[in-house]
Parts: structure tokens; sequence; C-alpha cells
């Protein structure tokens, strides 16, 4: 790519972060996801940090304002100015049922993969690359801001580690950030649609030209079936482990806690705060958590349904949670390498681009439109290709970053890509996509 069209492109992208932000919230997309959502902010934070700082720092601050006493972090913080998403406040009546939810802002009642540490570094780092001064600035926001992130990995140590497995359990598709994957499909087969289950109607078809290409309808009744059953609780946390239809121990999450709190570890030391141990043990700890879920002849992870006790579907990109929880040893790293980049993933001869789709072209389960079930999400490259870099291998993390800019070059910035075509699905101008471009092209 040329000097030119990657400036292009980086352009590009800030245009489409600077339009999806209403004050400090920095949404997903402004038709199809009007309120800001937990993950999204995390990716997109890190990419902030390398233009423009306090924008980073505002659109964390917006999103943990949504807080909650416990610590959790909400997977939606809503904008109550915003309309059109489903479900809404209304529907979630978070603070109705429990006196640990914020009211203002209003929020969702579950939570989303803990990406946020990584933003702090990006914010600390890309300080130190700037003018003399910022750094301080930096590091008195990330020390202030610090407490807040440690309280939210707090929660997920003390709420949500199975004692079993060791995985971080996950209550709800929505939690994993990978809504509808095949890797639900058999968990979901056990949750009754509520016999009481108040009429809704969908808003998400609204905004994308094509319902197949999002869950279908009997999808969003376990969805939303779910929600009734958080309620009858009070979205307490011991009593779902015990009635949840749906508890799952998800390697992908449980990798990108170990990711996470390597981070805060090191942001812990590097400010010479405390806890720096504590969180380093929540790392290791879920590390071999998501090795002990590897296969042992491809290294492939695959997620345990903790109702049942039983092994859930491989064939997706979970399958790489061992390589985002880092710490390797050298010959299974080189392997799971190789099968990412290998002919039933990044390198299958029909895909449009050599980049790894959410289900492997070579499931039974594979749909190269339908959402999470087989189209390319940028962000999930990226965040393989960072796992790549950091553990020094920065031929492979160049290629899936080539190869995702050569896709994006001149088309607009799609939630997702049919991997087969190459075409953008979803909703366009998707800010997560945007952000990995601008993370990438402004290093
Ligand atoms: C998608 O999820 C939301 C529900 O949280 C939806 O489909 O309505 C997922 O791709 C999720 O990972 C993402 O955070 C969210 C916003 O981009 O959209």
């Amino acid at each position: 790519m040329s000097g030119a069209t990657s400036a292009t492109l980086a352009a590009r992208a800030g245009l489409v972060l600077g339009r999806n932000s209403h004050g400090a919230m920095v949404k997903p997309a402004r038709g199809l996801y009007p309120h800001q959502w937990s993950w999204d902010t995390g990716f997109i934070a890190v990419a902030l940090a390398r233009v423009d700082t306090a924008m980073a720092e505002g659109s964390l601050e917006s999103l943990f304002r949504g807080q909650w006493r416990t610590g959790m972090v909400p997977h939606i913080v809503f904008d109550p100015a915003a309309e059109g998403y489903f479900p809404d406040p209304e529907r979630w009546a978070c603070a109705l049922h429990s006196s640990d939810a914020p009211s203002d802002p209003p929020t969702s009642g579950i939570c989303q993969p803990p990406i946020h540490a990584v933003a702090l570094t990006a914010i600390l780092d890309s300080a130190a690359d700037g003018a003399s001064g910022a750094v301080d600035a930096a590091r008195e926001w990330v020390t202030g801001f610090y407490p807040k992130v440690l309280a939210w990995h707090r929660f997920l140590a003390r709420e949500r580690v199975d004692p079993g497995s060791g995985l971080l359990r996950i209550f709800h598709g929505w939690e994993s950030g990978m809504d509808n994957s095949p890797r639900w499909d058999a968990a979901y087969a056990e949750v009754p649609v509520h016999a009481a289950l108040p009429p809704y109607q969908r808003r998400d078809l609204v905004h994308v030209a094509e319902p197949s290409e999002r869950p279908s309808d009997a999808e969003y009744d376990k969805y939303l079936s779910l929600l009734e059953e958080f309620k009858e609780v009070g979205y307490d946390q011991a009593a779902l482990v015990e009635r949840c239809s749906f508890n799952v121990g998800d390697v992908f999450s449980t990798a990108i806690f170990a990711l996470a709190n390597d981070h805060l570890a090191e942001l812990a030391r590097r400010l010479g705060l405390p806890d720096a141990g504590e969180l380093a043990g929540y790392g290791d700890a879920a590390r071999e958590a998501v090795q002990r879920r590897m296969a042992p002849d491809t290294g492939a992870t695959v997620d345990l349904d903790l109702r049942r006790g039983a092994d859930l579907a491989g064939g997706t990109i979970a399958e790489f949670s061992a390589l985002l929880a880092g710490g390797l040893p050298a010959r299974l790293q080189r392997g799971l390498t190789a099968r990412l980049l290998g002919p039933e993933w990044a390198g299958h001869p029909a895909l449009r681009w050599p980049v790894p789709p959410s289900t492997s072209p070579l499931s039974a389960a594979f749909r190269s439109r339908s959402y999470w079930r087989g189209p390319v999400w940028p962000v999930m490259t990226w965040l393989l290709a960072s796992a790549l870099d950091r553990a020094g291998d920065e031929d492979a993390a160049g290629t899936l970053r080539r190869a995702t800019l050569a896709q994006l070059g001149d088309r607009s910035f799609g939630e997702y890509y049919e991997p087969l075509t190459g075409e953008p699905l979803g909703s366009r101008d998707h800010s997560w996509t945007a952000a990995v471009v601008l993370d990438w092209l402004c290093r």
C-alpha cells in the first residue's frame, strides 16, 4: 500500500470515529448501534490513543460512568437521547431490579470481554512518543483511572471465574461478543423460551439490507428469554450460577482476561501502584485455564458447557484463544500459527483475502454471510495479529495486517466482511473496523 493510499485510509478511519461520536461516547455505528458498547470502546480507545489522547480517555470515562457497584462494566451504556435499539433500557430495567446498577446512565445487565486495560497501555505508550509533558499527563490520568479497571478485573475474578475449570463464565452469547457463533448452538438449544416472554419488536432489521445476515427471530426469542431470567434473580451473579439456563466457560473471554491482566499488572509496576502480584496471578490462572482446553494434537481450544460438563463446538475463531493468552511453548506457538495461516483458516483457497473468518470454511456450521457464523471481523484479525506480534512473530502478524489493509483499501469500514467475495456486510462505517486501521497505520 502506497504512502498516499495509507494516508487516505487513515484519514477516512479518523472521520468515521469522529462521525460516530456523540459527546465523549464513541458509538459502534450510527444506525444499528446508537449507544456505547463495552469492548468496542476498548479497541476504539487503543486507536484513538495514537491520534487524540483526550478523546481516548473521554471514551473510556464515558463507558465507566456505567460501571456497577460490583465493579462490572456493562456491555452497553445507553445514550438516553438515542432511540432505535432493542433491547432498550426499559427492557433491561437494571436499576429497578438491582441496587448495584446505576440509573444514570442506564445500562444493560451483562458484560463483554475485558479488553480495556490494553487501551490504558496504549495511552501511556503513545504519550511517550509525543510532546514532553504528555507523559506526565498520561501517567496522571492512567493512575486516576486505574482503580476502576482494577475493580472491573476483581469483579470478574470474584464472580465469573468458574472454580472447576478456571474459565470465565458467561450467561449470554452477547457476553462473548460473538453473539450467535456456532460456539453457542448446543448451549442455546437448552435455553427455554420464557413462558411469559413480553412481546417485542426487533429494531436491528431496520438497519440491515438482508435479515439473513443477522441472528434469526428464534435466536432473539432466546436472547430475550435470558433477560427475563436475569431480572427474576435481580441480576444476582451467584443466583445465576445456580439458575441461569445458559452458563458456559468461554475460552476466548478467558484469554482476553489473561491478556488484560498482563497489561494491568505491568501498568501497576510502571506506575508504582500496588496489586501487580494479584493481577499477574489472575493472568496466569486464566492462561493456564485456556491451555487446559487445548486439543493435544492441534492446540485448538474449545468452550465448556458448565451446566452439562460438555465440550462445545470447535471450528470457530475461538480455537486460537491460546495464541491470545500468550505464554505458549515455541512448538505449540508455531503449530497454532501455522494452523491459523493454513488451509483450514486464513489460507483456505476459496477466501477472497487471506484473513481468518469467524468460522472455518471447512466447518459444517460455516455460513459466509451470517452473523458470526463465517464472515470476517477485522477486529478479530487485529487481536490475533497483535498476539503474534507480542510473541515476536512479526512475519505472521505482518501477513494478516497487510491482507486486512488491502481488503479495506477503498471499501467502506464494514462491521464484517463476506469471506468468499470480500464485500462489506452489516453496518457500514463501523467504529472498531476504522479503529484497527487507524492503529495499524499510525504506529
Ligand atoms: C454485536 O452485538 C450486539 C449485542 O451486543 C448486537 O448484535 O446487537 C456484536 O458483534 C458485539 O460483539 C459488538 O460489541 C456489538 C457492537 O459492535 O455488536
